[in-house]
């Protein structure tokens, strides 16, 4: 074998080594957009369906998010919405009392700054942005406690941004729904 025959072979193995990781390279990316479009179309997470804004200057005056507002409220339909704010560096209300085993759908928006929306250990995470109403559906299988903290850096108060999320029973939930309008757990 020649030189250049080993040239020739060297190529020939350079070439199909090459095709085969632009194959894998394609199968991966098409396998990334598949599954954006799964989780944007079949489990509607992003982008969102449609935009709601609020006025962050009006927040508290104003609309939906006036103070006697926030909390939670059982819907006629038997699901609970919770109204909450975000500013420099609280959220109001500072707990959050929700019913497990209900559909639950959290809307908040900011007041000032972009904070975040994150209960851990939940799927819930997002951003505040203020200007926008963010809405996101969840249901909690089981009594418990969670930490809401904020998780967008958000000014030098930031590290002491946090709510908590009691998740109660429902029909206790549901008790206390006859004495209040909106419910809170803050003491
Ligand atoms: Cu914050």
């Amino acid at each position: 074998m020649t030189l250049q025959d080993n040239h020739a072979a060297g190529a020939v193995v350079a070439a199909r080594v090459e095709r085969k990781w632009a194959m894998v390279s394609v199968a991966v990316i098409v396998l990334l957009a598949g599954m954006a479009a799964f989780a944007g179309i079949h489990q509607a997470t992003m982008p969102q369906a449609r935009v709601e804004t609020a006025d962050p200057t009006t927040l508290h005056i104003a609309g939906e998010f006036v103070e006697s507002n926030l909390g939670s409220a059982l819907e006629p339909d038997g699901s609970v919405t919770v109204r909450a704010v975000a500013q420099q560096y609280s959220f109001t209300p500072q707990c959050l009392l929700v019913p497990a085993e209900t559909p639950i759908t959290f809307r908040a928006s900011s007041a000032d700054v972009v904070h975040g929306f994150l209960i851990q250990g939940t799927n819930i995470n997002t951003m505040l942005v203020p200007g926008y109403v963010s809405a996101i559906p969840i249901r909690f299988d089981k009594p418990g406690d969670h930490l809401m903290p904020c998780h967008e850096f958000c000014g030098i108060g930031h590290e002491g941004m946090w709510a908590n999320v009691k998740v109660i029973d429902k029909a206790a939930f549901l008790a206390m729904t006859s004495a209040h309008r909106r419910l809170t757990c803050v003491e």
